[in-house]
C-alpha cells in the first residue's frame, strides 16, 4: 500500500529548534555505525556471514555498515522474486506507480545534494553521472510515449526542485520552478513531488 502523498516540508537550520534535531539525528545514525544488514529477499532476512562493508567517502577507515554479500543462489531466489513482484507491480494503477516512483526520484535529488556540496543536480540524467553514482537509471514517466523520463526543473538559485508527470491529459502543465518556491504553470493533473511550496 502507498502512503498519500505529501510534500516534503521546509526547515530553516538557523532555527536553534531545528538545528538541535538535526544534530541530534546526525549523533543517532552514527550510534549505528558499523552494524551489519541482512539481505531481504522476498521480505525474508539471510545472513551469509560474508560482509561487504561501506566506507565513509571522507574517512576510508569508518566503517558506517556492512551488508551481507548474496551468493548466486540468493541472487536466482532474489530475481524469482523479482518476477513475481513484477506482475502486481505492473497492474498498479499509472499514477500510483508515479508517485512512488517521484518519492524515490526525490529522495534520490536529496542525496546527491548532500554528496556534492550543497547543490542540486542541473538535470535527472546528473543522478547516474554522479560520484557516488545514485541511480542506475531514471524511470519512464508512464505519461509519455516512448521511453521518456521523468521532467525535472530546479530554480535559478538551485534551491528549490520539482519532479513531475506529464499526468493523464499527457501534457506538461508545471513549467518550472520559481526562487520562492512555486512552481510555474498551472496546476492541473501533473503528478508531482517538491522541497518548494507545492503551490503555483
Ligand atoms: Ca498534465
Amino acid at each position: 500500500m502507498v502512503p498519500p502523498f505529501k510534500n516534503t516540508s521546509l526547515l530553516n537550520f538557523n532555527d536553534e529548534t531545528t538545528a538541535t534535531h538535526m544534530r541530534k539525528a546526525l549523533e543517532s545514525v552514527e550510534a549505528q555505525f558499523g552494524c551489519a544488514y541482512p539481505l531481504i529477499i522476498g521480505g525474508k532476512r539471510y545472513e551469509t556471514g560474508d560482509l561487504l562493508h561501506s566506507v565513509n567517502p571522507s574517512n576510508y577507515k569508518e566503517v558506517v555498515g556492512s551488508v551481507h554479500r548474496a551468493d548466486s543462489e540468493l541472487a536466482d531466489k532474489a530475481l524469482d522474486e523479482a518476477w513475481k513482484a513484477f506482475a502486481s507491480w505492473g497492474r498498479m494503477p499509472a499514477e500510483q506507480r508515479a508517485r512512488s516512483e517521484l518519492r524515490t526520484l526525490a529522495t534520490a535529488v536529496e542525496s546527491y545534494y548532500i554528496h556534492n556540496s550543497n547543490t542540486l543536480p542541473s538535470a535527472l540524467s546528473s543522478l547516474t553521472s554522479a560520484t557516488p553514482r545514485i541511480v542506475t537509471t531514471i524511470p519512464d514517466d508512464p505519461f509519455r510515449s516512448g521511453s521518456t523520463d521523468y521532467s525535472y526543473a530546479r530554480d535559478s538559485n538551485a534551491v528549490y526542485y520539482v519532479i513531475y508527470s506529464y499526468g493523464r491529459d499527457r501534457a506538461a502543465d508545471i513549467t518550472g520552478m520559481d526562487t520562492d518556491g512555486t512552481m510555474a504553470g498551472t496546476n492541473d493533473d501533473d503528478i508531482f513531488v517538491t522541497n518548494g511550496t507545492g503551490t503555483f
